[in-house]
């Protein structure tokens, strides 16, 4: 394999490299193997962090962990790395999957590859050369004939301009950001902003160390118990057993989970025997509580049904009718935001420490030195946490100066909302891909099987590329167009853009254009796209 000696320094001390990949998440560090181990190309990794880990380099906030289950967020184009990694939990924690990339970095000795403490700045497409002259703010300029964005979909802190934040005189967090010390809460008053699945992760465990604990809370959200539990070596040994199976199962469904969707109507079961089926799920846990009927997502009165189920259960949980009605107030259909799992999320609102605040009633005027104030009301704070989550998909890409042909930039072209084709090429920026990029099924997926799936599309697309001679590829306008539109198709099949305020639609930053941005066509849909496109010499794509 190539190695990081194998850079050519040219004469300007630009680094020049076959392939440069942006981040050492999940992403980056397969894209990284791949190339490097299956092409025998000079490949280099830059990545803003100290370490590997990406998501879980960042966000290690109280209660943080994955709500995929844990033998199906792990990668599988290796077998010998599924047996030989042991996870502990159903669903691991921030730092159990933090050790998991390492010893995946260390097996595959991927860190001699990437350059940390690293962010890359600037990206330009030089057309006489045909090459990327990706600079960083470190000072180094790299040239590379691939450039690979594996930069994540939720890797931007979302933090609300709110007037007055800097004029607090506590301590204050953005979840994604948190501090790798730690937070110490005790005895504190805590505020916390959101209730996404980020806040209803962290909450539960914030109010057993506060003094007091308020929540912010602008949309009410649906959660389903996640019930997470040590695993049994009973279940151990089965993942083991039937890798090919769980493979098999996470590459044929929509949504890449270990699970599938049971194909029957909610509405259309008797109300008895639904009933019973939801419960049952509901005591099993996590995110197959929705798989319970195939339709919910495209069918509002069996969505009403689940909705209601979980809005009963929340009014039963707390005790406090007030809280209750805040907490059940939801103005979306069950899952049309990614519906988070919990531990003890609800019960946490019957702790006598444990308020809420309905911003949906009155939003937050500003921030003062002592607190955060709505309307006439002060509320004194010690700590503020934003769960406010990410400037989601499009924010990671558009923080970076990406230019392509004829100086054109990236942030003009997706001015009015993101257009790609297949969420992997942008007409105009040739040679450039972006993994799990706005218009392909990434986040409503279980991500590591839309990773490793568009890594490998990249990495065979590549190969052939190689093996054929050919140097350029790139997305034509039409063909950009079309998937445009068929993203907006596969999006309104669904009720997904019936939720107003999703970071899906890019509602939760000021500003942003409302568009649906991932796929909602179904990954193994989406997968059959790509395989054909490939098949049928790369339609779509120009390659010279
Ligand atoms: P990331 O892990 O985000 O890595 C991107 C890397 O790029 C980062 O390390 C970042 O520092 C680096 N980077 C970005 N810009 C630059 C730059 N300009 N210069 C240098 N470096 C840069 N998904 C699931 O499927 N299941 C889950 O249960 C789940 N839980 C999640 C929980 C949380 C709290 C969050 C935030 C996300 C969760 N996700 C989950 C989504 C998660 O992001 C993906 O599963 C996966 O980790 C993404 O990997 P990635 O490598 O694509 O991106
Ligand atoms: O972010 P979010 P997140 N004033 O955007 C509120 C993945 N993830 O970090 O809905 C007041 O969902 C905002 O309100 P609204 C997963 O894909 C996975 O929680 O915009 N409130 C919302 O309540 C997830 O979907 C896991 O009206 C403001 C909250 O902040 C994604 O990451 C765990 C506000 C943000 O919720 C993002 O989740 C964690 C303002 N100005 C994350 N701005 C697991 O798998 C925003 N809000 C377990």
């Amino acid at each position: 394999a190539a190695t990081p000696e194998s850079k050519i320094v040219s004469t300007s001390g630009a680094i020049e490299v076959d392939a440069l990949i942006i981040g050492a998440g999940f992403s980056g560090l397969y894209q990284l193997l791949s190339l490097r181990d299956k092409l025998n190309l000079s490949v280099q990794v830059i990545e803003v962090a100290d370490e590997v880990g990406g998501t879980w380099y960042w966000n290690r906030y109280p209660g943080a962990r994955c709500d995929s289950e844990s033998h199906s967020y792990q990668y599988y184009f290796s077998d010998e790395l599924v047996k030989e990694w042991e996870w502990t939990q159903r669903y691991p924690d921030h730092a159990e999957i933090r050790q998991y990339l390492g010893h995946v970095a260390k097996k595959f000795d991927l860190k001699a590859n990437i350059k940390f403490k690293t962010r890359v700045t600037a990206a330009k497409y030089h057309e006489a050369s045909n090459r990327w002259h990706i600079t960083t703010d470190a000072g180094d300029t790299y040239v590379a004939k691939y450039f690979i964005t594996a930069v994540g979909c939720l890797s931007s802190a979302n933090i609300p301009k709110i007037a007055g934040l800097e004029s607090f005189g506590g301590e204050w967090y953005h979840t994604g950001q948190w501090p790798h010390e730690g937070v110490d809460f005790t005895g504190k008053r805590v505020g916390i902003i959101g209730t996404g699945s980020t806040g209803i992760q962290a909450i539960p465990v914030i109010a057993e160390q506060a003094g007091h604990l308020t929540v912010f809370q602008r949309t009410a959200n649906y959660s389903i118990p996640s019930r997470n539990a040590p695993l049994t070596d009973q279940f151990k040994q089965f993942a083991k057993e039937k890798i090919s199976d769980i493979r098999h199962v996470m590459h044929t469904n929509t949504n890449g989970h270990a699970f599938r969707m049971v194909p029957r109507s909610a509405i259309a079961t008797p109300e008895a025997e639904r009933r019973a089926i939801m419960e049952k799920a509901w005591e099993k846990g996590g995110l197959e509580f929705r798989a319970c009927f195939d339709d919910i997502l495209i069918n509002k009165d069996s969505n009403d049904t689940m909705a209601e189920f979980v809005c009963e259960k929340i009014r039963a949980i707390v005790r406090d009718p007030a809280k209750a009605e805040v907490l059940a107030d939801i103005d979306h259909p069950f899952a049309t935001k990614r519906p988070p799992v919990d531990t003890h999320y609800f019960e946490t609102y019957n702790r006598d420490n444990v308020s809420i605040v309905n911003l949906r009633k009155t939003p937050i005027d500003s921030i003062t030195p002592k607190g955060i104030k709505i309307g006439d009301q002060e509320y004194e704070l010690d700590i503020i946490v934003f769960a406010t989550g990410f400037d989601a998909m499009t924010g990671p890409l558009l923080n970076i100066n990406i230019t392509g042909k004829n100086n054109t930039a990236l942030k003009d072209v997706w001015s009015t909302g993101p257009s790609n084709y297949l969420g992997l090429q942008v007409p105009g920026f040739p040679n450039m891909f972006t993994i799990t990029g706005p218009g392909s099924p990434s986040v409503l997926c279980n991500m590591p099987v839309a990773i490793e799936q568009h890594v490998d599309w990249i990495t065979h697309c590549i190969a052939d590329m190689q093996a054929n001679g050919l140097q350029k590829i790139e997305a034509t306008a039409k063909a950009a167009n079309d998937w445009v539109q068929e993203v907006n198709v596969a999006a309104n099949a669904t009720l997904l853009p019936q939720a107003k305020h999703s970071w899906y639609l890019g509602a939760n930053v000021p500003g942003k254009p409302r568009v649906f941005m991932p796929y909602a066509g179904g990954m193994a849909n989406y997968r059959k796209i790509c395989d054909d496109v490939a098949k049928n010499s790369y339609t779509g794509f120009q390659r010279t």
